[in-house]
Parts: structure tokens; C-alpha cells; sequence
């Protein structure tokens, strides 16, 4: 691992994104929230571009939240911009074409919590912990929290785990649909190997296609939101993708996308 404060290694259109700053449970400082925005800046315009993996340095954390010794003497003003940054770069992750997958190795709280749940996959350890803890020093979530966990989870957790910030486990996490998977931390990464393997078997503007439906369709009233599906279905037959897929499947073999 370089000293970086977030390292990023491209196999092949697969970019994993580590946050590093292990010391200090890889919270969010302006530094890494700097890093990170330069680095999806250049994904948005990567040609190949498959998925995106971010996790955090080490065994113990996966980002333990913002970083309190920085937020702790800013003006209000001061808090706005580190939220407004905070948010843009999030945004910027939510919005990459392709799939984006949170490998939660440890803690999740806070800023982090809001980091994976601007992810389309949450694969977590079963030693992560996840919480909104924000009330407990005095503020409310600013990463973008108090909307996407209710988006999630259902406002009656989202409000239960903000006004306690109390923290739970991984396996609630699943239980109430905050992450995908939950599996031992030894195991996570050959997971996230067959998870990405399976994806890039995939055709890669099908998978596109499939994100935009849905990321696009959340926001608009459900006629709206069905008639962009079927604009992007349609939309298919135009590629060379759907010629393939289907005749592999007419012809008894595997499609070559
Ligand atoms: N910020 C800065 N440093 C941190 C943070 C953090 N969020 N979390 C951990 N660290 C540091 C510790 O200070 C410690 O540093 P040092 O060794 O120099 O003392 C090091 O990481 C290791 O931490 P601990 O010794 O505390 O490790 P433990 O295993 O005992 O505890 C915990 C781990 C439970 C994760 C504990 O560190 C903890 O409670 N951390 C804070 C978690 C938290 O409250 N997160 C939410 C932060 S607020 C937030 O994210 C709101 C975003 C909205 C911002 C709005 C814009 C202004």
C-alpha cells in the first residue's frame, strides 16, 4: 500500500479505491475527500470502465465516519462547504455508470455509513458495525444520511438509527436491507471476485442500461419511471448486445460480449 490517501488499482476496467488512512480508522478528511473526487472525476471518463470496488485500509475499519479532530472548531459556514464537498463526491460515486460495490470490512459509521449507501452493493464482514452516530456529538448526519437511509432502509429504521445513533451489526444490516451480503472477513474478497467476474460476464451496456433504470426511475412517479424502462429496453435492440445475447441463447451457446 502506498501513502496515498486513497490507492487506486485498475485490473482491466475492475477499479478498486482504497481509502487509507488506517490510523485513524480511514475517516473522511478534506484530504481524502479531495483524492477521491479527482479520482472519480478520471472514472466518468474511463473507456472501459466494468465496476468500481471501495473499501477501506486494513482490517478493522471501513471508514469510521467524517473526521471529527477537522469538523470540530468549524463555523457553520465552514461545515457547509465540508458537507457540500462531501455530498458532491458522493454524488459523483452514485452517479458512475456502472455498477459500484461498498466492501465494508469493518466499522461504517457515519460519513462512512453514507458512503456505502451511495453504493449499488454492500458486501460486508461479519465483524462491520453500521450507524449513524452523529447525534451523539451534537450534530445530524451531513453526508447525505437522513435522505439515502430512508431511501433504503424505510424511514421508520432510518429515523430509529439517527435519533439514537445507536449501532448495529451485520447482520441486521442485511436484515433490514442496508447491505446485500454478509459473509467472514476471510471470505470477502474471493466473494467480491465472483461478484465482479460475474458482472463482466454480463453484457457491459446491458448492466449499464439495467443501473441507469433503476437509479433514474427512484426519483419519478411510477409512470414516468416505466416509461424510461422502456425506453432503455427499447433502446437495447439498437446494440449489438441484445443481437449477441439472444443468438447465443437461439444457438446453445455462451454469448461473447
Ligand atoms: N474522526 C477522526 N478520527 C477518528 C474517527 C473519526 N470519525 N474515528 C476514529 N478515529 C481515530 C481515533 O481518534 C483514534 O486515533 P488516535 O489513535 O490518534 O487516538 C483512532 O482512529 C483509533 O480509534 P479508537 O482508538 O477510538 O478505536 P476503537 O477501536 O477504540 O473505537 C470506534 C473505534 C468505535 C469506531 C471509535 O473510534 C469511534 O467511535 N469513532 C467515531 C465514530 C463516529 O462518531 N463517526 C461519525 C463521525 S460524524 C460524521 O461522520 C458526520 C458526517 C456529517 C458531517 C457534516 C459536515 C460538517
Amino acid at each position: 500500500m502506498s501513502d496515498a490517501v486513497i490507492e487506486k488499482v485498475d485490473n482491466d476496467g475492475v477499479v478498486r479505491l482504497t481509502i487509507n488512512r488506517p490510523k485513524a480508522l480511514n475517516a473522511l478528511n478534506s484530504d481524502v475527500l479531495s483524492a477521491l473526487e479527482a479520482h472519480l472525476v478520471e472514472l466518468e471518463a474511463h473507456p472501459n470502465l466494468r465496476a468500481v470496488l471501495i473499501t477501506g485500509a486494513g482490517e478493522k475499519s471501513f471508514v469510521a465516519g467524517a473526521d471529527i479532530t477537522e469538523m470540530r472548531d468549524k463555523t457553520p459556514e465552514e461545515a457547509r462547504a465540508f458537507a457540500s464537498q462531501a455530498l458532491r463526491t458522493i454524488k459523483r460515486l452514485e452517479t458512475l455508470p456502472v455498477p459500484v460495490v461498498a466492501l465494508v470490512n469493518g466499522f461504517c459509521l457515519g460519513g462512512g455509513c453514507e458512503l456505502a449507501l451511495a453504493c449499488d452493493w454492500a458486501v460486508a464482514s461479519d465483524n462491520a458495525v453500521f450507524g449513524q452516530p452523529e447525534v451523539l456529538l451534537g450534530v445530524i448526519p451531513g453526508f447525505g444520511g437522513t435522505q439515502r437511509l430512508p431511501r433504503r432502509v424505510g424511514p421508520a429504521m432510518a429515523i430509529d438509527l439517527v435519533t439514537t445513533g445507536r449501532k448495529i451489526d451485520a447482520h441486521e444490516a442485511l436484515r433490514i436491507g442496508l447491505v446485500n451480503r454478509v459473509m467472514p472477513q476471510a471470505e470477502l474478497e474471493s466473494y467480491v471476485e465472483e461478484l465482479t467476474k460475474q458482472l463482466k460476464g454480463n453484457g457491459p451496456q446491458s448492466v449499464r442500461g439495467a443501473k441507469q433504470a433503476v437509479h433514474d426511475g427512484m426519483d419519478q412517479d411510477l409512470d414516468s419511471a416505466l416509461a424510461l424502462e422502456t425506453s432503455l429496453f427499447a433502446f437495447c435492440f439498437a446494440g449489438q448486445e441484445q443481437k449477441e445475447g439472444m443468438s447465443a441463447f437461439v444457438e446453445k451457446r455462451k454469448p461473447n460480449f
